[in-house]
């Protein structure tokens, strides 16, 4: 049997050889993987910098601090937590500063693109919380701003959430913001798929127009798994710093805080602002060689690092063609089409995203070879003989690359 080192190794060697079109996933620096595997694993640092309920914080603290300050230079921002274990915690945390039991907000549903923790039913926010979630409009698939604004007219929630999981189209924050204000609603902008377009300016920034952003920051980002949480007011710091510690967690995880930190600063660089150019230049090809191929795709095309390919015109569903691709050693997530009539389970889209194979040096033509192991996977969708042999042009393919 192998050791779970072993099977550590070979995940390691899997992911060298095989395409991460995955739009959440992405692949972190060797400095950022060196400093996980450090003896901050070791440390407890339950509290704040300086402020501690352990003693031995003098580099914890400094670690920290400096995760702080880059978060708020990247961001433009006065305050950040980086303590929150993830995305969903960090949302959880902001809750639990702002809103009692049966307290109403308002993010997009589920199937329309939205997140779990945006108040979806079977989420401890839906559960918790009464959620009224907003829809796409039906014929254009965009968020309709105006029956958002009708919504938080009528509901009167606490809190109205922006940002998006399976959404390929910019948004538009200062809308959120100005019906937010309208109704004396909190504005919470979760930027975790677009975070790092953000930093560089290839996105609008939520803020002004957000009360609260708060991201993953192991998405574009390209930090470690970890999550930030942003606000320019200062009473809402001090009440979220208090929801994360000791609201909800106890210690941070030091050598995850430590990655994002690097992570951060990694962003600041020209380096980082090419990449994320890239990332939407290497979409836009996909999306663009994806249609030549009779592909569909959802809103027509995108204006982030994701596509959503609706599959209905190819007469197959995102399971079936997701678990042929990683026979192909092609690496992708199947995901409901909004307003889709086929189980969770049976979908009928898959979601593509470009954060990844940019960061190991793809460009344009890239996607396009990607663009025609697809369509030849498609082709081959029952015949493993097939899908074997364009396993190994993959990887071959892949040996150009490093990670
Ligand atoms: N799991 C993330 C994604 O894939 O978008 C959202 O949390």
């Amino acid at each position: 049997m192998d050791s779970i080192l072993e099977l550590a190794r070979k995940e390691s060697a899997r992911q060298h050889e095989t395409i991460r079109l995955i739009a959440s996933e992405n692949y972190v620096s060797r400095d950022i993987l060196e400093v996980l595997g450090t003896e901050l694993t070791n440390k407890y640092s339950e509290g704040y910098p300086t402020k501690r309920y352990y003693e031995g914080q003098e580099f914890t603290d400094a670690i920290e601090l400096r995760a702080i300050e880059a978060a708020k230079r990247v961001f433009g921002c006065n305050y950040a937590n980086v303590q929150a274990y993830s995305g969903s915690p960090a949302n959880l945390a902001v809750y639990f500063a702002l809103l009692n039991p049966g307290d109403t907000i308002m993010g997009l549903n589920l199937p329309s693109g939205g997140h779990l923790t945006h108040g979806f039913k079977v989420s401890i926010t839906g559960k918790w919380l009464n959620s009224v979630p907003y829809s796409i409009n039906p014929d254009t698939h965009l968020i309709d701003y105006d029956e958002v604004e009708r919504l938080a007219r009528e509901h009167k929630p606490k809190i109205i959430i922006s940002g998006h999981s399976a959404y390929p189209r910019q948004i538009d924050f200062e809308r959120f913001g100005k019906i937010a204000k309208e109704v004396g609603a909190l504005h919470m902008a979760d930027i975790a798929h677009i975070s790092g377009l953000v930093a560089t300016g290839e996105h609008p920034s939520p803020f002004p127009h957000a009360d609260i952003v708060t991201m993953t920051t192991h998405k574009i980002l390209r930090g470690p798994r970890g999550a930030l949480i942003l606000t320019n007011d200062e009473k809402l710091a001090k009440k979220i710093d208090k929801a994360v510690f000791p609201g909800l967690q106890g210690g941070p995880h030091m050598n995850n805080i430590a990655g994002i930190a690097i992570a951060l600063e990694e962003a600041m660089t020209q380096s980082y602002t090419t990449y994320t150019q890239q990332v939407k230049k290497n979409i836009k090809a996909l999306g663009e060689a994806l249609m030549e191929r009779g592909y569909d795709l959802f809103t027509g095309g995108t204006d982030n690092h994701l596509v959503l390919v609706d599959l209905r015109p190819k007469g197959i569903d995102g399971d079936t063609l997701g678990k042929a691709l990683i026979k192909a050693n092609i690496e992708t997530n199947k995901n409901a089409i909004p307003f889709d009539p086929a189980p969770p389970m049976k979908p009928n889209g898959i979601r593509l995203g470009t954060p990844a194979v940019t960061t190991i040096g793809m460009k344009e033509e890239h996607m396009v070879q990607i663009a025609e192991f697809i369509e030849q996977v498609y082709q081959n969708v029952d015949n493993d003989q097939a899908l074997a042999e364009i396993r190994e042009e993959v990887k071959q393919f892949m040996n150009k690359f490093s990670l």
